[in-house]
């Protein structure tokens, strides 16, 4: 089947599930770096392309498609005919698949993403905010590690678009929010497993950003001591 597929992305969490959903499937697309710290996601240009300017999103010739949710969905119905990363519409799996995919875009997502922000990049100093967060990014970690107790991926027998989803958020639990993985042993099998799939590591590298994981934690560990230094904001 013929694409024409630009992917509008930077290589965060919601990013990369684009590209890896894309290099997993082997499909031909092109890369337009946009890059979030100088907000051409909020151009009007953009707007059209994703009306909530955020990234990433997706042209597929005249189709436009927004939220990485709806992207994955999107390559795994049009493309994904052989079923190497999806389960079939209409079968129990599909409903197991998108149950647990709708679980990270509505869970993970948007609770990571708070821990993340009171933790690395609030103006202020919220204790409250940092431990609502970051205790409720590990409450959604053990219901993945109760599921992978009693299943080898999310969906079932079968590495699907919703491991790919999780994961991309999971993998950064420990250097962004020092998340200790070995409390959950079967989610840190199943994250080391999917970290060395050759099409997981060539997605989480798009688009290329010139700098070392160690330049990157030593990122984040100066953005968390930043917020330490500040006097706790909170009202008592
Ligand atoms: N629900 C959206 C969230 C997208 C999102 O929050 N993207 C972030 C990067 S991970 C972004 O574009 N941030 C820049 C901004 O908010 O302006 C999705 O899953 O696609």
């Amino acid at each position: 089947m013929s694409s024409d597929i630009t992917l509008y992305t930077w290589p965060t969490a919601n990013g990369i599930k684009a590209s890896i959903t894309l290099e997993e499937l082997g499909l031909p697309y092109k890369t337009e770096p946009i890059d979030i710290g100088t907000n051409i996601q909020k151009e009007e240009w953009f707007l059209k392309i994703n009306p909530n300017g955020r990234i990433p999103a997706l042209v597929d010739g005249s189709q436009r498609v927004f939220e990485s949710g709806s992207i994955m969905l999107y390559l795994a119905d049009k493309y994904d005919t052989d079923r190497k990363i999806s389960y079939a519409p209409g079968t129990l799996e599909y409903i197991e698949q998108v149950s647990w995919l709708m679980f990270q875009i509505g869970g993970i997502g948007p609770m990571q993403g708070q821990a993340n922000h009171f933790r690395l990049v609030a103006g202020v100093r919220s204790d409250y905010g940092i431990r609502r967060y970051i205790d409720e990014t590990k409450r959604l970690y053990s219901v993945l590690e109760s599921r992978l107790k009693e299943s080898p991926y999310l969906a079932g027998s079968k590495y699907t678009i919703a491991d790919i989803a999780s994961y991309t958020w999971v993998r950064r639990g420990p250097a962004l929010l020092e998340i200790d993985l070995s409390e959950f042993p079967a989610l840190k099998q199943w994250v080391d497993e999917i970290g060395k799939r050759a099409a997981v590591q060539k997605g989480a590298d798009v688009p290329h950003v010139d700098r070392t994981n160690e330049q990157t934690e030593q990122f984040f560990q100066s953005a968390r001591a930043k917020i330490d230094r500040m006097a706790n904001s909170d009202n008592h």
